[in-house]
């Protein structure tokens, strides 16, 4: 099929059937097709080397259908504005659905081939809560999977057995890489994975701190889900049809802690960087580029725009979050080598303004509750404790509360919306009303996301209250105006 393919489409250089799986991916996204799996293909053109991907799916969708009939091949189209670029990835070997049981997923996990795992699995994979990084033992499926530990559900419950059982056979290190943006995602990893592991005994706590590594890695890629108009612009493009398409910005980066239980895929050859502390990183990655567009989801849906490309095309709102950004994230940045925060900032607002990138406004408010915390509330904190404002920062907080509020039914659903926080916030709203100060308190009081010693401080209670009040009122908007007046 390869071989059929326009001239203008870039194929793989490298023999694909002489290339043995050497790691698994979990969670086959739209991301992981534009980000690691084509850094992965970049390497093995480059050094060939046994570092083929096994990519699984704990969850929908099925890749049978779309990567598994296509033999893990599919087009990486990079668009930027009236630019298209078409690329075939060839990293991906095989394909393996386990949405069912887990045991698809353990056959590959466990086996002495996989020196590697990778996981773009969301923030809500690692079963943590948002507030401390600890295993929610509350959870349904943590609960499910410590009772049933042969049959995990969960990510954390999969990767214990996976290492229980590689324990128990061949007993080789694994490295298991997160690839999620929440926090020091590897010490969350490996923290939830431990303490799953220390309630199943038998000294396999001990064995995965002897045998295991969970690097920090800080991933940036812009790649929203995939449409039906993707598969369309493929044919329309290049001629022919692919089911497997993946779509993202031309930027792209990778930062990995250099902490490694075993041989590693050398991907600072091919443009990431290996480094002792991603920390600095990871503050720019997720303060800047990922709070803007959390901000500019929530207040995009309620000012009824449905893009980020809308949102940044709307004045008030791009002028928002320029100001957010420079006067109130950017004094809580570490400083990074090599990067200047103000034309980081610049960077950013540029690649979110990209119009062939259709980031739906709703897609990235998805489980809002599972990214506020690294995005908006640890940097209000880091400024709270220096006495410094937070009248900015604390906007898109309101925003995210609104969003979920006019889900509810005392507030005529507005939208379907997804976040593990859903319900209770939904039945808040029910309880309360439109009461602005009495809804805030009450969501405040989650302490999962809310931790109490924020949620206690009143210069921020004040500010989300006031802008709740706003965006709750016939004119949203007016929490931005007001913030920007102050
Ligand atoms: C987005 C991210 O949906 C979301 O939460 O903010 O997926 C974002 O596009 C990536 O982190 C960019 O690297």
């Amino acid at each position: 099929m390869l071989d059929r393919l326009p001239a203008s489409v870039q194929t793989p250089s490298y023999d694909r059937t002489m290339l043995a799986p050497g790691m698994a991916h979990l969670g086959v996204g739209a991301f992981h097709r534009c980000h690691q799996a084509e850094y992965t293909d970049d390497l093995i053109s480059l050094r060939f080397d046994r570092w083929g991907i096994v990519g699984i799916n704990i969850r929908p969708p099925s890749l049978a259908d779309t990567l598994g009939r296509q033999s893990g091949l599919y087009t990486r189209l990079i668009r930027e504005n009236s630019h298209i670029e078409a690329r075939v990835i060839g990293s991906i070997v095989r394909v393996v659905d386990s949405q069912e049981s887990a045991a698809p997923a353990l056959g590959v996990l466990v086996s002495p081939d996989i020196e590697l795992v990778t996981m773009t699995v969301t923030e809500k994979g690692y079963c943590h809560i948002p507030s401390s990084g600890e295993l929610d033992l509350g959870h349904p499926d943590i609960v499910h999977d410590l009772a049933n530990p042969e049959t995990p559900r969960s990510v954390p419950g999969l990767l214990v057995r996976a290492l229980e059982l590689r324990m128990a056979t061949h007993g080789r290190p694994l490295t298991l890489l997160s690839c999620d943006n929440i926090p020091a995602n590897g010490i969350i990893l490996g923290s939830v994975v431990r303490s799953f592991a220390e309630r199943r005994g038998n000294g396999l706590a001990a064995w995965i701190a002897a045998n295991t590594a969970f690097p920090s890695s800080m991933v940036d890629r812009i790649a929203p889900a995939v449409t039906q108009d993707d598969l369309d612009s493929v044919e329309q493009w290049f001629g022919y049809r692919d089911d497997a398409v993946a779509v993202g910005e031309p930027f792209r980066q990778w930062v990995i802690e250099e902490k490694f239980a075993g041989r590693m895929p050398r991907w600072d050859l091919v443009g990431a960087t290996f480094v002792d502390d991603v920390t600095p990183f990871e503050h720019l990655k997720m303060r800047v580029l990922n709070g803007a567009q959390t901000t500019l989801a929530t207040l995009g849906v309620l000012a009824g725009l449905e893009h980020t490309s809308d949102a940044m095309a709307d004045p008030l709102l791009s002028d928002f979050i320029r100001r957010m950004l420079v006067e109130e994230t950017v004094p809580t940045l570490m400083p990074v080598s090599g990067i200047l925060p103000l034309a980081y900032v610049e960077q950013s607002l540029a690649r979110l303004k990209n119009t062939a990138i259709r980031h739906r406004n709703h897609q990235i408010a998805t489980d809002g509750s599972q990214k506020i915390v690294q995005r908006l509330l640890n940097p209000i904190r880091d400024r709270l404790s220096q006495g410094e404002s937070i009248g900015l920062l604390s906007v898109p907080v309101a925003g995210w509360m609104a969003y979920l509020i006019q889900a509810s039914d005392r507030f005529c659903k507005r939208w379907p919306v997804s976040d593990p926080y859903a319900g209770k916030v939904a039945a808040i709203a029910d309880a309360t009303g439109h009461d602005a100060s009495a809804l805030a308190s009450a969501i405040l009081a989650i302490d999962g996301i809310f931790d109490p010693g924020l949620a206690a401080d009143e210069t921020f209670r004040a500010a989300v209250t006031s802008a709740l009040g706003d965006l709750l009122s016939d004119d949203p908007m007016a929490a931005v105006r007001h913030s920007l007046e102050q």
